[in-house]
């Protein structure tokens, strides 16, 4: 069956083309320092906002009208999985990603909801060996259901802690089924409401103990994905243990963890951190940590996960710097864990959608291509830090310096002088190369 009959292939047309379902900037064949857009971009669909998601909020019920609404939940589960795939053929990304939840829906027994989960699983499977369409990474929700009420590696209930290990194990098999190429934590509930009744040093101990036990079970099935962590501050706990890029990497060391993680970082959990995305790439970036990223954007006159698709394109050029910075994004992508607004209720919105966040990303990328190419910052930050390349600045930076030898260099150099920054002239700079493109 076709879910989106009034949509052929969306196809790049190029700046100055007028129709709505077509790209401006994203071009997946062209070649951008080296390698194709598509190769940089790696983009990949959100199961979960795109064919699960309803548009309800806290205080409306869904407005969505989906061709895939079906009354029975495992039959409108099938529609889903051929609707996800018709959507990734017309729109044209290589990848998807999913909760277990997303895609199957729970029994009355573990026993059943695997079952369930296997159905579906077959199904995904067969389509993506037609399709060819991958799986960026798979993960396992476990914060929805009420069980998970005291959270699920970090609960005090050592049963809901069992649970949890389960649907664990069950999720690394589906990712190992699916060749997933990363495995996705993300600990929605893994924090607390009050210290009054918590035993913060047991259960991040637990956590990390889930954490070693899945490494251990992925050598033992041969399950090669890479792992992350994606860390945000809040929502739903209030003290989320995976704060922010910073705090999970302490986490990740103190646990000896860091060798078999990187990090999936999403640009609204940045926001609500108090970060940009932009900081918290840099931060992955130099320490070896940058995995994956959940292309989005916040509203910062709400102030909650509003999970937008991403147009602001300042954002997406200093994101796509910060990966091409780093030699880009390996193994992970550009997932767009983003959902269209609910007035935004059309089946044809979902592919404005994509294609605005699509073409924000291809323009982002080109115009950070240029930035680089151009030595732009490069020269600015080369020359703000020129005094360390001689002189005491060498000395500081070789390991050679004491505070001795610093005494006696400030001792004998009166007056100290500075610079300016210039930050107002490398703004508008930015917004020169950011229209030139
Ligand atoms: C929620 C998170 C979640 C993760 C995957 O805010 O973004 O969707 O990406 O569990
Ligand atoms: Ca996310
Ligand atoms: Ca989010």
């Amino acid at each position: 069956m076709t879910y989106f009959k009034n949509v052929g292939k969306i196809a790049y047309e190029g700046k100055g083309s007028d129709n709505p379902l077509a790209f401006k900037h994203y071009n997946p064949k062209e070649t951008v320092l080296g390698k194709t857009m598509e190769e940089h971009l790696r983009f990949a669909v959100a199961y979960w906002h795109t064919f699960t998601g309803s548009g309800s909020d806290p205080f409306g019920v869904g407005t969505a009208v989906r061709a895939w609404d079906r009354p029975d939940a495992m039959d409108q589960a099938k529609a889903r999985v051929e609707a996800n795939f018709e959507f990734l053929e017309k729109i044209g990304i290589p990848y998807y990603c999913f909760h277990d939840r997303d895609i199957a829906p729970e029994g009355e027994t573990l026993q059943q909801t695997n079952k369930n989960l296997d159905i579906i699983v077959d199904m995904l499977e067969s389509n993506m060996k037609s399709s060819g369409a991958k799986l960026l990474w798979n993960t396992a929700n476990m914060f929805t259901n009420p069980r998970f009420v005291h959270g699920a590696g970090t609960t005090s209930n050592a049963e809901v802690y069992a649970y949890a290990g389960a649907q664990l194990k069950k999720s690394l098999e589906i990712g190992k089924r699916l060749g997933a190429e990363n495995y996705v934590f993300w600990g929605g509930r893994e924090g607390y409401e009050t210290l009054l009744n918590t035993d913060m040093a047991l259960e991040l101990d637990n956590l990390a103990r889930l954490f070693h036990m899945a490494i251990a079970y992925s050598k033992e099935i041969g399950f090669g994905a890479q792992f992350l962590i994606e860390p945000k501050p809040k929502e739903p706990s209030k003290h989320q243990y995976d704060f922010d890029a910073a705090t999970t990497i302490a986490f990740l060391q103190k646990y000896d963890l860091k060798e078999y993680f990187k990090l999936n970082l999403e640009a609204n959990h940045a926001t609500l951190a108090g970060h940009t995305f932009e900081h918290e790439i840099r931060v992955a970036a130099i320490n070896g940590m940058l995995g994956s990223l959940d292309a989005n954007q916040g509203d910062l006159l709400l102030g909650w996960d509003t999970d937008e698709f991403p147009t602001d394109l300042y954002a997406t050029t200093l994101t796509m710097y910060e990966v091409l910075k780093a030699g880009g994004i390996g193994k992970g992508g550009v997932n767009f864990d983003a959902k269209v607004r609910r007035g935004s209720f059309e089946d044809e919105d979902l592919f404005l959608a994509h294609i605005a966040g699509m073409d924000s990303y291809a323009w982002g990328l080109k115009a950070a291509a240029k930035l680089i190419e151009d030595k732009v910052l490069d020269n600015i930050v080369d020359n703000r830090y020129r005094s360390f390349r001689d002189g005491i600045g060498a000395e500081i930076v070789s390991g050679k310096a004491t505070l001795q030898s610093l005494e006696q260099y400030a001792l004998q150099n009166n007056p100290i002088k500075n610079e300016s920054g210039r930050q107002e002239r490398i703004k508008l700079l930015l917004s020169e190369v950011i229209f030139s493109v």
